[in-house]
């Protein structure tokens, strides 16, 4: 036997944030740093032990590496099984998908989603459980709380998976199967949608345009547009990934996806443009001349998801996260389905979706996903939209158009400050907690104070309480502005605001988002005193 017990120290930041462990690279360079932590988990997951695990990543700087010592660690912990997807990479809703359909105890992705990579950049880790959704955050504290303690780890040494040869091939006495990345998650999107429609409008000239972002989703992204539903060759740019994403950052957005939206907004822009994040959970939707903000894009699938052949019998429940714009509660309300308020992260849904009480959820970050999966899915939403366009025969603007005539408008930005000194952030959220209790009836522009809290969470399925999720400032159904603190930097703290407006009135239902929400920008910053508290002039992103 090669497997050795090595004794170790801890470090004392494995705390997972809103999607896992994100750090600099170097960080997880350091010795032991990345075994401590997966031992971690192995200690708190006795089911991996004889059991099988997935192992995948978004193909960046130190993927390959990190993945060889996870195997190493995994066959010292006895899992019987891996299964890795070629080349180390999977996208994360593709490993979600394999965990559910291997049965497996777990899935080891390793991702800092869309924060940028290289030797510089960031590296993260996510340990996903059986039934492929996100660990909880009862079982993120209790890896955490074993990190901290931790003194030896136990791994195989010697020997080196090849992660470019499909096939078994065995570490120690576990099996390892390297699989194709792309096949088990394009036969449950052939299973979802109506391929043989979507051919069919690529045959009438109908045309795409994918950014990849030389991140997870090119491979899924060639074989699904192009080779199974005949979209040129052309319709998928920056399709190879790359270690460093080509020095890009792959953030599915306005500002990090600009040459997108330009081409969007050209003359010559096609019928459908989006775009995909580092690990393929994201998406970014256009179409000609319009820009679909996600809350919109997730009211506007729920309108039109009973359309397409895997949700046919209807939407059982709908979902977004607590800043996600209140488009999706008309929807809800028009179908006569709950609608779940949630926490930001996607770990919040899966509680949802594994009782049966959700069909559709989605986060304002570009996020939406249904229940094939535990997690976002960016080239689900594609697709999703892809047969929504083939089945109604309307543009992405007609769509968008129609829905705010019927169900009205929620006008939409973030703001966030990034890198702000952790203090400075701090002083904001206190600054405005403290007013909280005071808010409610106040009259702030032509607005009137409802509500205004600071956002838990009761999980209706285990009853368990997620508390500090945001601050809330509501005036009725007309407008929200929202507060919250990143989870998911490595570097200083971010700031994000979140801002809403709401019109039903037809002569609104066309304005240009900057110019609409500007009244609300300004009380914010009246609100919070962001200006003053940080000495920052402006938000660095707005989304
Ligand atoms: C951000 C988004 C959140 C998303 C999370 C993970 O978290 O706001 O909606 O679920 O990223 O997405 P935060 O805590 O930084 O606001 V991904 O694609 O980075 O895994
Ligand atoms: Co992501």
């Amino acid at each position: 036997m090669a497997i050795r017990e090595i004794s170790t120290k801890p470090y004392l930041d494995q705390k997972s944030g809103t999607a896992g462990l994100r750090k600099k690279v170097a960080v997880f360079q350091q010795p032991h740093y990345l075994e401590n932590f997966l031992q971690s988990v192995f200690d708190c997951v006795q089911e991996l032990h004889g059991g099988t695990l997935i192992i995948g990543g978004d193909g960046r700087y130190y993927n390959r590496t990190a993945i060889q010592t996870a195997c190493a660690v995994a066959t010292g912990n006895g899992v019987a099984r891996i299964v890795i997807g070629q080349g180390g990479l999977l996208s994360t809703p593709a490993a979600s998908h394999l965990i559910r359909k291997r049965g497996a105890q777990g899935g080891l992705l390793f991702t800092a989603s869309h924060n940028p990579a290289g030797p510089d950049g960031d590296f993260g880790i996510k340990f996903n459980v059986a039934g492929g959704g996100q660990a909880s955050e009862g079982l993120t504290n209790r890896i955490y709380e074993t990190s901290k303690q931790i003194a030896r780890y136990r791994a195989h040494e010697g020997g080196q998976v090849d992660l470019d040869r499909r096939g078994l091939q065995t570490l120690g006495s576990t099996e390892i199967e390297v699989i194709d990345c792309v096949d088990d998650y394009s036969q449950l999107m052939q299973e979802l949608f109506d391929f043989d429609r979507i051919r069919d409008w690529f045959r009438r000239g109908h045309t795409l345009r994918f950014d990849a972002m030389h991140a997870v989703t090119g491979p899924y992204a060639e074989r699904i547009f192009v080779e199974q539903l005949g979209a040129p060759l052309l319709s998928v740019q920056n399709a190879s990934p790359l270690e460093d994403f080509g020095g890009g950052h792959p953030d599915p957005n306005l500002i990090y996806a600009k040459p997108l939206v330009d081409l969007a907004f050209s003359a010559n822009g096609p019928d459908l443009a989006a775009a995909s994040d580092g690990d393929g959970d994201r998406n970014m939707i256009l179409g000609k001349d319009i820009f679909i903000s996600p809350g919109d894009s997730l009211a506007m699938l729920a309108a039109h998801l009973h359309e397409l052949p895997g949700y046919r019998r209807g939407l059982a429940g709908l979902a977004r996260s607590m800043p996600t714009c209140r488009a999706a509660d008309k929807v809800a309300s028009a179908l006569a389905i709950p609608l779940y308020e949630t926490p930001t992260g996607w770990k919040f849904f899966a509680n949802l979706l594994d009782a049966g009480k959700l069909t559709l959820c989605g986060e304002e970050s570009f996020g939406t996903s249904s229940v094939h999966a535990r997690e976002k899915d960016g080239v689900w939403a594609v697709l999703a939209w892809l047969n929504v366009l083939a089945v109604t025969g309307l543009s992405v603007k007609e769509i968008a158009q129609r829905h705010w005539k019927r169900f009205g408008r929620h006008y939409y930005a973030r703001h966030d400050y990034d890198e702000l000194p952790g203090p400075a952030a701090d002083s904001v959220m206190q600054a405005l907690a403290n007013q909280l209790a005071e808010l409610p009836g106040r009259s702030l522009g032509d607005y009137t104070i409802s509500e205004a809290d600071e956002f838990s969470y009761h999980d209706p399925v285990d009853n368990s309480i997620a508390v500090n999720q945001g601050l809330r400032v509501i005036f009725g159904d007309a407008a929200r502005i929202i507060l919250r603190l990143s989870g998911t930097g490595t570097k200083g703290s971010t700031l994000r605001v979140y801002l809403e407006r709401y019109e039903t009135r037809e002569s609104a239902l066309n304005w240009d988002t900057r110019d609409a929400l500007a009244p609300l920008v300004n009380l914010a910053d009246r609100l919070t005193r962001i200006g003053e508290l940080t000495g920052r002039k402006a938000p660095s992103v707005i989304t």
